[in-house]
C-alpha cells in the first residue's frame, strides 16, 4: 500500500473518532425513554450522556396534557378519560440543539356499571320506609390502586347520609354493597339481595367483601367487611354532590384484589330496603341454599345497632326456590 494511501485512512480514522466523540456527547438519554402512567400518578426522568453522566437540563411538556417540574418529575393530570400520549423534551442547558424526550402514555380507568330502572322503588317489607330511595345506575371505575363505585338515585331522592361516627337516622341511606371479589360463586357468602329482594333467578354471586352503608365511622368513611369473619378490613371513602355518591375503595381494602369484581346491592332508608340492584339475579347464590332465617347479614346489623324493622326482622316473604307447588 502506497505510504500516502496509508496516511489517508488514518487521518479518515481520526475523523471518524473524533466524529463519533461528538455525536457521542450530543445526545442526550432520557431515562425512562417512555412511561405508562394513571390519572395523578408521577414518574422521574432523568438527563445524561450516553456514559450516564448527569446533564443539566430544562424540561417541558412539548405535546399532550400533564406537569413535569424543573427537576424532571413528570405528574398526569387528575382524570384521564381515554388513552392519551404526552411528549416529554429535555433541552441541554447552554446547548439548544441537545434534546431527548420521552414518551409518556396516559391510560384511562377500566369502567363498567349496573342500570337499574327508575320507578321501582317501594317499602319492600312494608316497614314504614320514609324515603323510597330509587337508584338509577351504580357504575365502577378501577385503576391499579382503587375501585371508584358511582352510585346515582333518581334526582327526587337525593341520599342524605349519617353525620362521621353515627349510625343512620330517620330518613338517611342505609343498605348493602356486595362484591364477589375473586368472581367466584362458590367462595363467600350469598349477596344481601338474597335475604332482602323478593327476586328469582338464582345469581352467581358469592360475596366475599361487602360495605354496610348504616354506620360512618369516626373518619366519615364506611368500614369495609369481609365476609369470612365478618371483620373490618378497611375503609370505603363516600363523597355525595346531589344525587350522585362517589365511594372510593382503595384495592388494599379488597385484600389486594384487582378490582374486577361482581357487585349486587339493596338500599333503602334507615327503616328497611326499597331498591335492590340488579332486580332479577340476585336472590339465591349459585349452589348455596338461603334460608331467611339464617341470615347472616341480620345478626350484622343487630351487633351493629341498627334497628329499622325491614333490616332486623327476618323476611316475612319467603324466596320460590320452585315452581312444583304452583
Ligand atoms: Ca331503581
Ligand atoms: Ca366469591
Ligand atoms: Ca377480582
Ligand atoms: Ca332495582
Amino acid at each position: 500500500m502506497p505510504r500516502k494511501m496509508v496516511y489517508i485512512l488514518a487521518l479518515l480514522g481520526i475523523v471518524a473518532l473524533i466524529l463519533a466523540g461528538c455525536t457521542q456527547v450530543a445526545r442526550l438519554v432520557i431515562t425512562p425513554a417512555s412511561a405508562i402512567l394513571e390519572a395523578g400518578e408521577s414518574v422521574t426522568l432523568t438527563a445524561t450522556n450516553q456514559a450516564g453522566v448527569p446533564m443539566t437540563v430544562t424540561w417541558s411538556v412539548t405535546s399532550g396534557p400533564g406537569t413535569i417540574s424543573t427537576s424532571g418529575v413528570y405528574t398526569a393530570p387528575a382524570t384521564v378519560a381515554s388513552v392519551t400520549t404526552a411528549t416529554v423534551t429535555a433541552v441541554r442547558t447552554g446547548y439548544p440543539n441537545m434534546t431527548g424526550f420521552a414518551v409518556i402514555t396516559l391510560k384511562p380507568p377500566v369502567t363498567a356499571g349496573l342500570i337499574d330502572p327508575m320507578g321501582d322503588a317501594v317499602d319492600i317489607m312494608g316497614a314504614g320506609t320514609t324515603v323510597n330511595y330509587d337508584v338509577t345506575s351504580i357504575k365502577t371505575s378501577r385503576s391499579s390502586s382503587a375501585l371508584v363505585l358511582t352510585v346515582t338515585f333518581d334526582t327526587t331522592t337525593p341520599p342524605a347520609l349519617p353525620a362521621p361516627g353515627s349510625l343512620v337516622g330517620p330518613g338517611d341511606l342505609a343498605g348493602f354493597i356486595t362484591l364477589d371479589t375473586d368472581e367466584d360463586g362458590s367462595t363467600g357468602l350469598p349477596s344481601a339481595n338474597s335475604f332482602f329482594c323478593p327476586s328469582l333467578p338464582s345469581s352467581a354471586s358469592g360475596v366475599d367483601f361487602f360495605i354496610p352503608l348504616f354506620f360512618r365511622n369516626g373518619a366519615g368513611n364506611y368500614d369495609v367487611y369481609e365476609t369470612a369473619g365478618f371483620t373490618d378490613v378497611g375503609d370505603a371513602t363516600p363523597a355525595l354532590a346531589g344525587n350522585v355518591l362517589t365511594i372510593s375503595v382503595p384495592l388494599t381494602s379488597l385484600g389486594g384484589d384487582d378490582g374486577m369484581t361482581y357487585l349486587s346491592s339493596v338500599q333503602g332508608d334507615d327503616m328497611g330496603p326499597t331498591d335492590c340492584l340488579p332486580d332479577e339475579g340476585a336472590a339465591v347464590v349459585t349452589g348455596k341454599g338461603v334460608v331467611p332465617e339464617e341470615n347472616p347479614y341480620l345478626s350484622f346489623l343487630v351487633d351493629l345497632g341498627v334497628t329499622g324493622p325491614g333490616w332486623v326482622q327476618n323476611p316475612s316473604i319467603s324466596v320460590q326456590t320452585s315452581s312444583s307447588s304452583l
